[in-house]
């Protein structure tokens, strides 16, 4: 690729990098596998995509150019079956192949797990209850969910009302949180620090509200942390919000500014 032309995607990569792809929710600013692998899986679809842009409109460009020559137009069961069937066949092929694998490295299915995460989304807020290796509770935490870095963690994930969707843009992929079943999802910080997770299906008035925290450490440390917290879960409760008044609708005879359970 001439200099010249590789300017162009350099420059789309350095302004994503310095601007809107960085952040603590953004899928595009990977912290582990899964997300790496999504990723990955988005710009390799949007250059696609750009190619397919670009084909079309040179040959929109071509065909117009030619009909204002008066040229007649031949071969064109040739343009079709090319077109309209091997090349949309190919690509089409090419990526279940690309996908299928890039799925089962976001399942994560085939690898070992380190830590249990329970996790219980209600109108509206997250309850995370971490297990021993025995299954049972040894800790639990309200909005805020604690990874160590570098273990993959299985999130067993439900809902005790309606159905909410839990996701780490950073981490991975979604997964729905559906009363009366539990969902699994398998993901990996590899890097520390803080990031966001929200819900990711409209759940209700107060759904917006439905984000949390993720903080990743060393090992050590959230072993310490688990170790110094273990005790037996506590009843969830709501987290201290307030909610505004003008956005929760009520008759005259409802009181507002209670998170309903
Ligand atoms: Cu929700």
């Amino acid at each position: 690729m001439p200099l010249q032309a590789m300017r162009i995607p350099a420059l789309a990569a350095g302004a994503c990098a310095a601007s809107g792809c960085r952040g603590v929710q953004s899928a595009l600013d990977p912290a582990g596998p899964a997300a790496a692998t999504i990723a990955q899986t988005w710009w390799l679809m949007a250059a696609g995509a750009t190619l397919v842009l670009a084909l079309v409109l040179a040959l929109l460009w071509y065909t117009l150019a030619r009909r204002q020559d008066g040229a007649d137009f031949r071969h064109g069961t040739r343009v079709i079956v090319l077109g309209g069937l091997v090349l949309p066949t190919a690509a089409l092929i090419a990526l279940l192949v690309y996908g299928t694998d890039a799925g089962r490295r976001v399942m994560a299915m085939d690898e070992a797990v380190d830590l249990v995460v329970e996790v219980e989304g209600r109108q509206w807020f997250w309850t995370f209850h971490y297990l021993d290796d025995g299954g049972a509770r040894v800790a639990s935490t309200v909005n805020t969910l604690a990874l160590p870095r570098g273990r993959m963690v299985e999130f067993r994930v439900s809902s005790v009302d309606v159905i909410h969707s839990f996701w780490i843009p950073r981490l991975g992929g979604k997964i729905d949180a559906i009363p009366g079943r539990t969902n699994t999802l398998r993901l990996r910080a590899d890097l520390e620090g803080r990031m966001r997770g929200q819900c990711a299906e409209f759940c209700g008035l107060q759904h917006a509200r439905m984000a949390f925290d993720v903080v990743s450490w060393p090992g050590e440390r959230f072993d310490a942390w688990l170790a110094d917290d273990a005790r037996p879960s506590p009843t969830p409760s709501p987290p201290p919000v307030e909610l505004p008044a003008a956005r929760t609708p009520a008759t005259p005879s409802q009181s507002t500014g209670t998170p309903t359970q």
